[in-house]
């Protein structure tokens, strides 16, 4: 193998402060954390490096670089470092700048970009979209071509309503830089990572076997990500699906077995957002428990409220409402969930013909004694609309987004009306397939078989 074909690509990340540098950084190596984003300009003082592996093969080395601020300067200090009668081209005079004292004084920090850019295969340009195409861009433009080095264009907020791509797509193709991607760091396009390093391939030809690697390896890896993300939630749905609680006849245990449910359904709840961030590799606040009403009263009594129920479209029938009315059915309709013997009567007076057969023959044969309580439909649906939602704004959101992720209510109309997925009502009559159940047999095979079933359904949907 030659050389070049197992060296780590290096890539120098420059431009003018505050356009998003380190922000597409982030973006590209999925770490919230990497390096300090402000919307304060010349926050990176430093060249800062992160290495892309795939199979613990170095494939591309990014390296964050110090924001341009005084370019125009730059640019006519360099013009004057040409002795009489000579004429340097644009590495020579950058190499006499770089050995000279201004170099470590007053132009410091863009002589740390220069030489990050010479020591890299190539540049990307981070332009702020939102920018009119001032001199002296035109001008940082100049002096970072004098490195002699490729240089793609990225355009940062696109999404932006401000945003002026033709001007700038006119003002680079004068310049001799034709190609250019979109690439938004905050909502990067779902392609945007694969386009940014195709045309990289194109500037980099001896790149390009490195940079397809580093493309099929994400693209592989998104498939994974979002394949275990199902299957987080299929194994919420069927925990709580699954999920029972016996309680005996007398009310003081009931209102305690309610209040356990309730707890534990929101805990599970709670468990399901948090790995589904680590999956995605953001931090737990990016989903606020205020934005995403989560539980132990940070999503208040919201779970189980028919309010939220009907504000979100989730379909609770008619016969909840009237059994309730009726006097039988005051849990059922407070709690969102089916309460055994009590409520079943409630709901069949009431007409809850659909609450009835869910439940009838299990619940009518405990009316003595014991009775079950249990999560209703409508909470399984809602927790299923949740969790895909979470998983929609969690695959299309950049590491650079410092927003936490909003829910607006699903518009999603299979899950709020349609039955639910066979695996759940075949988890209603396993008992030992929820976490949340003593005695729970985790690892039986039809457990398995059946998360997978409703994974792939909550794929496709
Ligand atoms: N909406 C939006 N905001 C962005 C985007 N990229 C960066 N920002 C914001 O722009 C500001 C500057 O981002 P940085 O990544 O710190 O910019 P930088 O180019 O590294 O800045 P310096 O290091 O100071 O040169 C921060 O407030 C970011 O949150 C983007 O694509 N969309
Ligand atoms: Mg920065």
């Amino acid at each position: 193998m030659t050389e070049t074909a197992t060296r780590a690509l290096k890539l120098a990340v420059v431009g003018h402060t505050n356009v998003g540098k380190t922000s597409l950084l982030r973006t590209l190596t999925r770490d919230v954390g990497f390096g300090e984003v402000s919307h304060r300009p010349s926050t990176t003082r430093h060249v800062e490096g992160a290495r892309l592996s795939v199979d613990g093969e170095a494939l591309l080395e990014l390296y964050d670089t110090p924001g341009l601020e005084d370019a125009i300067a730059l640019l006519d200090y360099l013009e004057r470092l040409d002795r009489p009668g000579e004429r340097l081209d644009g590495p020579a005079r950058l190499a006499r700048f770089l050995e000279g004292s201004e170099a470590r004084q007053r132009f410091e920090q863009e002589a740390k970009v220069l030489r990050q850019l010479l020591a890299s295969d190539a540049g990307l340009y981070v332009i702020d979209a939102r920018e009119p195409v001032l001199a002296k861009y035109r001008d940082e433009l100049a002096v970072l071509a004098s490195c002699g080095k490729p240089l793609l264009p990225v355009l940062n907020f696109v999404s932006s309503p401000q945003q002026r791509e033709p001007d700038w797509r006119e003002a680079l193709a004068r310049l001799g830089l034709h190609a250019l991607v979109r690439f938004d760091s905050v909502a990067p396009p779902e392609d945007g990572e694969r386009r940014l390093y195709e045309s990289l391939a194109l500037l980099l030809e001896d790149s390009r076997p490195r940079l397809e690697r580093l493309i099929a390896d994400q693209q592989a890896q998104r498939q994974v990500r979002r394949q275990s993300a199902a299957r987080l939630i299929s194994e919420l749905l069927v925990d709580c699906a699954a999920c029972r609680r016996s309680v005996a006849t007398t009310s003081d245990p009931m209102q305690a077995a309610i209040q356990d449910l309730r707890a534990a359904v929101r805990k599970r709840e709670q468990r399901c957002v948090e790995a589904l961030l680590t999956l995605y590799a953001f931090r737990l606040e990016d989903a606020s428990p205020g934005d995403l009403p989560l539980l132990d009263g940070r999503w208040g009594d919201d779970l189980f409220n028919p309010e939220t129920l009907k504000l979100l479209g989730v379909r609770v029938g008619g016969g909840i409402a009237a059994g309730a009315a009726a006097g039988a059915g005051v849990d059922l309709l407070v709690g969102g969930i089916t309460l055994g013997a009590a409520a079943l009567v409630g709901a069949i007076a009431g007409g809850a013909l659909q609450t009835a057969r869910s439940y009838g023959g299990r619940l009518l044969g405990k009316i003595k004694g014991q009775r079950e309580l249990t999560v209703d439909d409508a909470v399984l649906r809602l927790l299923a609309l949740r969790q895909r939602q979470l998983l929609s704004a969690l695959e299309a959101r950049g590491h650079a987004a410092m927003d936490s992720i909003k829910l607006d209510a699903p518009q999603d109309k299979n899950w709020r009306e349609g039955k639910l997925p066979d695996a759940l009502r075949k988890a209603r009559a396993h008992p030992q397939w929820s976490l949340l159940n003593p005695h729970a047999r985790l690892n039986q095979a039809e457990r398995q078989e059946q998360i997978e079933r409703l994974a792939e359904v909550i794929i496709r949907t």
